[in-house]
């Protein structure tokens, strides 16, 4: 069997790089273009060192006569080992510094259109999102309120709180479901009320840690309307595979509907007139077959 070098190649330069998922997140392909050139260049420094390793093993191999010479050092190799990574990795650095800033860096948050607050836990192992409801506007946080009626700690005494609608994972293996709109910015305020999550989108190419007693910032616009997973990518206890969870893109006009139906489901004092007990009957028992 003969060894096909540019098959070889093509595996190492190719095909590695089909392991991610489709992008659709108007900076993804910043960031996956950056992956690429990164591994590009490790691919053809590993090529470039195992020749030359594999060179000197056959040029100095063991030959009679020949007597191995001891030297004290070499300015010139020296200074070429530091400066070539040093180039290299303020290189990069240089190079990432863009994409990293936009989609990393608070203050360049652009203004969104949907803001949601996102919080870990491990009790069960899941995500509890919340929305801020009909009024826009999130109630104030008390953390004395917390509890697992309440996960956020929505203060009872802010009535923008009331109609905040929060969505918790169903629980077992069942992925949580939620939908968010296509082509806007979306905020997500980030926190875990426990130990270190990690709130990974892989399709959006959004993946930040989630830190107890932290808010931390993140945001993507994602262009495509699909189903897309949710995981968790820190290993952060024995439930952790139970993280995930489904992110369902919608046009603005099926996100309005889903929005609609969940705080029904959720709401159903507040969207339905207290009289009307059948639509709280029928909202409530949606509340079973709407999670597929
Ligand atoms: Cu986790």
């Amino acid at each position: 069997m003969s060894f096909d070098f540019s098959k070889a190649m093509e595996w190492a330069y190719k095909d590695m790089l089909t392991f991610f998922p489709e992008n659709v997140s108007t900076f993804g392909s910043e960031l996956d273009s950056l992956f690429a050139m990164i591994y590009y260049a490790s691919v053809a420094i590993f090529f470039l060192t195992y020749a030359i390793l594999i060179a000197f093993i056959i040029m100095y191999r063991h030959q009679e006569g020949r007597k191995a010479y001891y030297y004290h050092g070499n300015n010139l190799m020296e200074f070429t080992w530091t400066l070539l990574p040093t180039f290299l990795f303020a290189g990069i650095g240089l190079w990432s510094d863009d994409a990293w800033t936009k989609s990393k860096y608070a203050y360049k948050v652009p203004n969104p259109d949907v803001t949601i607050d996102v919080l870990g836990y491990q009790s069960g192992f899941g995500w509890q999102f919340r929305y801020p409801g009909p009024d826009g506007v999130f109630g104030k946080k008390d953390r004395n309120q917390i509890s697992s009626a309440n996960p956020f700690g929505i203060d009872s005494s802010d009535s923008h709180g009331k109609d905040d609608l929060v969505i918790i994972s169903p629980g077992g293996a069942r992925p949580v479901e939620v939908h968010l709109p296509i082509n806007k910015n979306v905020l997500v305020n980030l926190s875990s009320n426990d130990v270190l999550h990690s709130f990974f989108l892989p399709n959006f190419r959004v993946k930040q840690d989630a830190v107890p007693g932290q808010w931390i910032k993140v945001w993507f616009n994602g262009t495509k309307a699909g189903r897309y997973e949710i995981a968790c990518a820190e290993l952060c206890g024995s439930g952790h595979y139970n993280m995930r969870g489904l992110l369902i893109m919608d046009s603005q006009q099926d996100y309005d509907a889903w929005l609609d139906q969940q705080y029904k489901i959720v709401k159903p004092e507040l969207s339905a007139p207290v009289s009307d007990t059948t639509a709280i009957a029928a909202a409530t028992s949606d509340s079973t077959t709407t999670k597929n």
